[in-house]
Parts: structure tokens; C-alpha cells; sequence
């Protein structure tokens, strides 16, 4: 997969891709990244990028010109009629049904801001969706396009290491992980759930989906309600959920609590 990344800061994402499984794939041909920086494409001495906001208000606005330039530009080393992705606090969520679509694209371009935003007009003539990360304020695009970019490179085929990593996704897709532990056996007082030292493999499936499923009901109870409603997940899974409280029913905030 080719991604092309426009950003007014290109080492501080070529310097993110540096590390762990994105580099990997990097080195391994899977993924390639290339940046473009809108200052490139300034006439002016001062590398203009940005300008006050026509209406008045506090902040600048990203400049059309530069931008679009460098959106082309970028756009023309990809395949043919790959997305041109705006990363905004006012996109649709990025999720990880989003990450499995883009995954499988031959090519992306992503695209960051800074200051207030983009003129709207370059979203209009240069962009074909926008993404958000989250509902939480940052203070530009190249933070969530890194995101987006590791989350992609999971996906590709022979991008981790152990490729049973992405299977067990799927086992508790769905929900949160499982507690994990690692030696000592004793750590500051604090032992290991005996079942993970019992070596019987069916006992310690059954105890982790059951974690799973009680931290999820705890924690993100509408991710287990979406779950409940799904028609194609695993029978065992399906059975732990049946099994746990549907959530407010009692738990955590009355759990130990005298009446
Ligand atoms: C007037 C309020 N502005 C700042 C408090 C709005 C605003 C402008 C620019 C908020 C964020 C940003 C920069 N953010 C991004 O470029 C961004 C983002 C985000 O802030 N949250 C979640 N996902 C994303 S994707 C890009």
C-alpha cells in the first residue's frame, strides 16, 4: 500500500514512522510513505501558509493555494483515483471497520492541517472524506494521520510479526482485551489468577473471553450492546455475553457497597 501524507511538518511524521511494526513494514515493501509540504508550493520570501479568517475571530487559516498545490502533487504519485482523505475534528469517526476498508486500498492520501483549519473550498475541490480521531481537540492533523497509518499497516498481510497477533483480534473483536501477565509469578504482593498457571488451555480461553466480556460491560457497556445485536459472532462469544448481566443491571458503582 501506497499512502502520500500533506503536512506542513513532514519530519515529525517521517521521524513516527521510525518505529516498531510501521518501520518493519517500511523495510519489508509492504507500505511506503511519502510526504508533501505546502510551503513548497509559496510564491512569497516569508513561505506563506496560512491567513487571518475572512468574518474576523481568533486564529489563522490554512491558505488554498499551497495546499491544493500540494494535494495535486501528491495525488498524482498514487494510483489512479485513490481517496483524498482530510483529517478534521469535524470527520466521521475513524474506527476499525474504517481501518479494514482502507486497508485494502491500493493507495491513500491523507491530508493534515494546522491552525484553525482549511479553507472550506479546498475541501470542496480537492477532498473526498474526512476523518475525525476522536472527540478530543489536538492541535493538527499529522497526530491522527500517524494514527491512521498505523492502524492501516496492522492490517496488511505480513505486517506483524506473529500473524496470529490480528486472529486473536477477531476472537474478542468486539470488545476489550483481556488482563495479561508476565514474570514474576509475584509481583509487589500480587500474584497471577491461578487458572493462568493451571496449563489447561479450554479453562483459560473461557476465564480471559469472560474478562473480556465483564471489562467491556464495565467500561464501554454500548460496545457490548452493539454485540448483543449482532447476528454473526463466534457461538462462544455470543454465549460469555449472554452470560454476563446486561449492563446497569447492579454492577460496579453499587458492587460492595452496603445498600
Ligand atoms: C474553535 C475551536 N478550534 C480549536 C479549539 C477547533 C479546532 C481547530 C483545529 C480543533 C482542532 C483542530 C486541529 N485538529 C485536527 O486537525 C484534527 C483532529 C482533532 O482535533 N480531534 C480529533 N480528530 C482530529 S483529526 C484532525
Amino acid at each position: 500500500m501506497r499512502i502520500e501524507v500533506v503536512t506542513l511538518f513532514p519530519a515529525m511524521v517521517e521521524g513516527a514512522l521510525r518505529y516498531g511494526i510501521v518501520s518493519r513494514a517500511l523495510a519489508r515493501g509492504l507500505l511506503s510513505v511519502g510526504t508533501e509540504d505546502p510551503r513548497t508550493y509559496t510564491t512569497d520570501v516569508h513561505g506563506t501558509v496560512d491567513d487571518r479568517p475572512y468574518g474576523g475571530g481568533p486564529g489563522m487559516v490554512m491558505k488554498p493555494g499551497p495546499l491544493v498545490a500540494a494535494i495535486r502533487a501528491a495525488h498524482a504519485r498514487l494510483p489512479q483515483g485513490s481517496p483524498r482523505v482530510y483529517l478534521s475534528a469535524q470527520g466521521e469517526p475513524f474506527t476499525q471497520a474504517r481501518a479494514r476498508e482502507l486497508a485494502q486500498l491500493p493507495g491513500l492520501l491523507l491530508v493534515a492541517g494546522r491552525y484553525e483549519g482549511v479553507d472550506e473550498r479546498v475541501i470542496e475541490s480537492a477532498i473526498d472524506a474526512e476523518l475525525s480521531v476522536g472527540d478530543y481537540v489536538v492541535s493538527g492533523g499529522e497526530l491522527p494521520a500517524l494514527t491512521v497509518i498505523d492502524a492501516l499497516t496492522r492490517l496488511l498481510p505480513g505486517a506483524l510479526g506473529d500473524e496470529r497477533s490480528s486472529e486473536e483480534d477477531s476472537f474478542t473483536q468486539g470488545l476489550l482485551d483481556w488482563p495479561h501477565y508476565t514474570r514474576p509469578e509475584v509481583f509487589e504482593g500480587r500474584g497471577v489468577p491461578p487458572v493462568l498457571l493451571s496449563g489447561n488451555h479450554a479453562d483459560i480461553r473461557r476465564w480471559r473471553l469472560a474478562q473480556a466480556v465483564e471489562r467491556t460491560a464495565a467500561r464501554r457497556p454500548g460496545m457490548l450492546e452493539a454485540l448483543r445485536g449482532q447476528p454473526d459472532v463466534a457461538r462462544d462469544v455470543a454465549r460469555a455475553v449472554d452470560e454476563c448481566r446486561p449492563a446497569g443491571a447492579g454492577a460496579d458503582e453499587d458492587r460492595g457497597r452496603k445498600t
